[in-house]
């Protein structure tokens, strides 16, 4: 499928040898709940499935995360006996022997770090733990036509600040140095959770260094909630901003303008952030490449003294942008979902090295200056 791509391809996490013995070491579980992300992972959960399937034969599978709710009917094909997101249909429970709605709802856990979750996870179960991965808040309340969250999630909410507090205090416990948080819309009504949290961080002295791999919008980083974010300890400052092209903005929902981006970079260096610690986002291969002027918007980051990294563009299934991708690759295959293949397919190997050359050389210019 991906042989045209000048790309390794390889399957990410354990060699499978691990998880054969673990499997043929351990009595079988009556349950093994998995969870997926990315859709053009698929690959690897089906070789999961398929070693449970060998060596576990009676053990029922369940299938769970984003994968599973981008690409449902996909989902149900690879081997699992329920899929998370059809699990509270009529015809599952039909054909179920038993209501695995009611199985899970039975069970002291469900398998979640939701925001609604009521039980904290069992971080404890790792042997030893330095960084986790955190979630205080739920959802978005932007619709940007090249993400799936608005699907998932059609409301925002916020964690309760006493839980997210035990949650940090749980990590700390554990001897955890480093938190990356997974929210999709961190900063969004941060007098709600996120500023109480820093508030906290800040007071009670906590050593962690805290990272945002999962870009924040930068529209809502003020002097205020820099310099909160600096004190408490954010060693990472990764800012969604895709283009410096109005129409694109606006052709792609607005989640955040040249000025703003400039002003939030400002308010962050203002409160001490390192310069180096900052790095913005830019999509790559986009469908609507033409009018995103990705060169300019290299430059205008560039000049504001900050790191620059290609977020090359996953098509997902769903979203409008997902839609446009159809032109290009079938859809229905996740592995043309990979962010590798996509901008190969739209641009060419000989464009995407040279934006990726000239990307490479911006940032080097800053390393030096
Ligand atoms: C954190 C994150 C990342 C991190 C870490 C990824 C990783 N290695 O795990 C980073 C920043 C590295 C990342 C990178 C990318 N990401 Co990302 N990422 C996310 C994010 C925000 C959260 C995923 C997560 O782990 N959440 C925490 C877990 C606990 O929540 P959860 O999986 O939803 O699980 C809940 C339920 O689903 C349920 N559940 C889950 N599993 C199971 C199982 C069972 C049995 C049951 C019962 C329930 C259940 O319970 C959980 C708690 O409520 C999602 C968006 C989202 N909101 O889902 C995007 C998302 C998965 N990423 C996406 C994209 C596009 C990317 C990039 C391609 C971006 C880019 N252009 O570079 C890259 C790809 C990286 C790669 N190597 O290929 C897309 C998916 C694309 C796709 N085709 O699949 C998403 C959906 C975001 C979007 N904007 O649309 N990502
Ligand atoms: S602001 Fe971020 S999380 Fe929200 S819809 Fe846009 S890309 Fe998705």
């Amino acid at each position: 499928m991906l042989k045209k791509i000048p790309r390794y391809y390889h399957r990410f996490g354990l060699p499978a040898e691990i998880f054969v013995e673990f499997l043929k070491t351990h009595k079988p579980c009556d349950f093994v709940f998995i969870q997926t992300v990315m859709t053009y992972w698929y690959l690897g959960y089906r070789e999961v499935i398929r070693e449970i399937k060998k060596h576990w034969p009676k053990t029922k599978i369940i299938l769970g995360g984003p994968y599973t709710k981008i690409c449902p009917q996909h989902a149900r094909n690879l081997g699992a006996d329920f899929v998370w997101d059809e699990i509270n249909e009529p015809a599952v429970k039909r054909r179920a022997k038993y209501d695995p709605a009611k199985v899970l709802a039975g069970l002291t856990r469900t398998p979640t770090t939701g925001v609604g979750a009521k039980q904290l996870p069992r971080w404890e179960l790792y042997e030893k733990i330095e960084t986790a991965a955190m979630k205080i808040t739920s959802g978005c309340p932007f619709k940007c036509t090249y993400c799936v969250v608005p699907l998932f999630c059609d409301s925002f909410s916020t964690r309760p600040i006493r839980q997210a507090i035990e949650e940090l205090n749980f990590l700390v416990s554990l001897g955890v140095k480093n938190i990356a948080f997974y929210d999709d819309a961190l900063l969004y009504k941060s007098d709600e959770v996120l500023k109480p949290f820093l508030r906290y961080v800040i007071e009670n002295k906590i050593k962690i260094s805290f990272h945002t791999p999962n870009a924040l919008n930068a529209r809502f980083i003020d002097e205020k909630i820099a310099s909160l974010m600096v004190k408490a300890g954010f060693k990472s400052f990764y800012l969604g901003f895709e283009s410096k092209a109005g129409e694109f903005q606006k052709q792609t929902g607005s989640k955040i303008l040249d000025n703003e981006f400039a002003d939030a970079v400002k308010a962050l260096v203002a409160t001490g952030a390192n310069k180096n610690s900052i790095i913005a986002y830019l999509v790559f291969g986009h469908p609507r490449f033409e009018i995103q002027d990705v060169e300019e918007s290299m430059k205008f980051v560039s000049n504001l003294g900050v790191r620059i990294m290609l977020a090359e563009f996953s098509p997902i299934p769903g979203t409008q942008d997902g839609e446009l991708a159809e032109k290009y690759v079938d859809m229905k295959e996740p592995l043309m979902h990979n962010k590798t293949a996509f901008p190969i397919i739209l641009l060419g190997s000989e464009k995407v090295n040279r934006i990726k050359d000239m990307c490479r050389k911006l940032n080097e210019q800053k390393s030096k200056s």
